[in-house]
């Protein structure tokens, strides 16, 4: 028989590639040494450090799975699961932060973009030189996507862009924003534009107030009659396939990161409840305390199998987005009731920041609900058992 390991359960360590191990070490350092000792403050002040980019983009972070030759680091699915897994340890705001450049702006302009483009805007994305987002959701359209109203209109050797997209991570900071619109001239079909900024007619208003992923910044992208010329537009991709062809990518890494925010809190909770005493023994020693922790680590294993598994898929070529689904939600739902519960298993300790797990239970809450809310997913997961759409 095997030795128990309780942080490994499952030995997935050992099913990882010598690459694989060493691009996780290699954004573990970056994370817990970097990235660690300026989350409480980036979040209690409701920050978020733009040179964070230049140095994910310096380790080779950003557009993991993006070929070399795009200034990409060519490396398969499981690799970038391990990336979002080792920095949403630190915090959600950040994995957000990676996983929209690599996989909601790089990610769309490789697959669907023209040569120029690629040539243009992927390497300073890579890099973090430039800073990218991605628009889709907008005021009246969230989780129908399709009902979106931001219009492209034919002009004389171009668009123009008007409408409005809201809840939009990383748009008052960035430089590229890959935008979803319904286009005249292609029979109201949702297109993608890329653009830059300083284009007149285009704004980044700051969502102010936000009470989950304050390390993260998010805003509105506000089209006023924004004029693109022909070659904005991404040539490779028509209708709604083409968003959820990069959220695909973006809710598949989400399944990694949030174990690592429940790995975080689950150790947290483990080590709080070994070193307090109350009653004269140690927390670690009560009956409730061992099943929650059990329950967690229960949790948190076969979430990371089942990602581990689709990322294998992934690099396959044979990952149906039904199955991202199920990862997506289920670890999102229990990542945010582990984070939930080692917020109490800390007592009064728990809702400081010195402690790190509440941070981590109301970013969840946000991780819950972006690319596609727990309820969405299910949903999704419905129309595929009974082919019945119920949304
Ligand atoms: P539906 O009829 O299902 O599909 C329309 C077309 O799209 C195709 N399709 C997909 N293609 C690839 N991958 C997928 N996952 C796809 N899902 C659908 C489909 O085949 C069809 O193609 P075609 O060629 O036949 O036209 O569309 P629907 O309007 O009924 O959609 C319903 C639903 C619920 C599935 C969908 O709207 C949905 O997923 N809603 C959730 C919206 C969402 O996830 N928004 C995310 C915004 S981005 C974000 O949150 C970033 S946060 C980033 C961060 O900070 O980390
Ligand atoms: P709604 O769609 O209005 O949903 C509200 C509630 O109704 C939810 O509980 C939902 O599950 C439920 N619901 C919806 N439809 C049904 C139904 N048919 N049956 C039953 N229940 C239903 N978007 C981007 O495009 N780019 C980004 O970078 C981005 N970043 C984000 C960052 C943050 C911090 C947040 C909070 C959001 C971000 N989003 C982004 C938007 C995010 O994807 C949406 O918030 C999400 O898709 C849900 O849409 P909504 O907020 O409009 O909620």
């Amino acid at each position: 028989m095997g030795r128990f390991d309780w942080q490994d359960p499952f030995a997935l360590d050992a099913q990882l590639t010598d690459e694989e191990r060493m691009v996780q070490a290699a954004a573990r350092d970056y994370a817990q040494g970097e990235l660690l000792p300026r989350v409480t403050r980036a979040f209690l002040d409701e920050r978020f450090d733009r040179e964070i980019m230049a140095e994910m983009g310096q380790l080779g972070l950003l557009g993991a799975t993006i070929p070399e030759n795009y200034g990409g680091a060519g490396l398969g699915y499981v690799a970038y699961g391990l990336v979002a897994r080792e920095v949403e340890r630190v915090d959600s705001g950040y994995r957000s932060a990676m996983s929209v450049q690599s996989s909601l702006v790089m990610y769309p302009i490789h697959a669907y973009g023209s040569e120029e483009q690629k040539r243009k805007y992927l390497p300073k994305l890579a890099s973090g030189e430039w800073v990218g987002c991605f628009g889709l959701t907008e005021p009246d359209a969230g989780s129908d996507p399709a009902g979106m109203r931001t219009r492209a209109e034919k002009i004389d050797g171009g668009y123009r862009l008007s409408g409005a997209k809201m809840w939009i991570t990383n748009s008052p900071i960035a430089d590229v924003f890959v935008v979803w619109a319904k286009s005249d001239a292609h029979d109201g079909a949702i297109r993608g534009f890329v653009l830059e900024r300083g284009m007149a007619g285009l704004s980044t208003p700051k969502i102010e107030g936000k009470l989950s992923l304050r390390a993260s910044v998010t805003g509105e992208i506000v089209m006023d009659g924004v004029e693109i010329r022909e070659d904005a537009l991404l040539p490779e991709v028509q209708g709604l396939k083409g968003p959820f062809g990069c959220l695909n990518r973006a809710r598949y890494g989400i399944s990694w990161g949030v174990m690592g925010a429940a790995e975080a809190c689950m150790h947290a909770a483990r080590q709080y409840t070994l070193d307090r005493q109350q009653f004269g023994r140690s927390l670690a020693a009560t009956q409730l305390v061992q099943l929650k922790l059990a329950n967690m680590q229960t949790e948190i294993a076969l979430g990371l199998q089942a990602a581990l598994r689709a990322g294998r898929m992934f690099d396959e070529g044979i990952l149906a987005p039904e199955t991202i689904s199920i990862i997506k939600r289920n670890n999102c739902g229990k990542a945010l009731d582990i984070a939930r519960v080692a917020r109490d298993m800390h007592g009064g300790n728990g809702i400081s920041a010195e402690f790190h797990v509440m941070r981590h239970a109301i970013n969840l809450e946000t991780v819950n609900t972006y690319e596609g809310t727990h309820d969405v997913h299910g949903l999704i997961l419905g129309r595929a058992i009974t082919g019945i759409a119920a949304f």
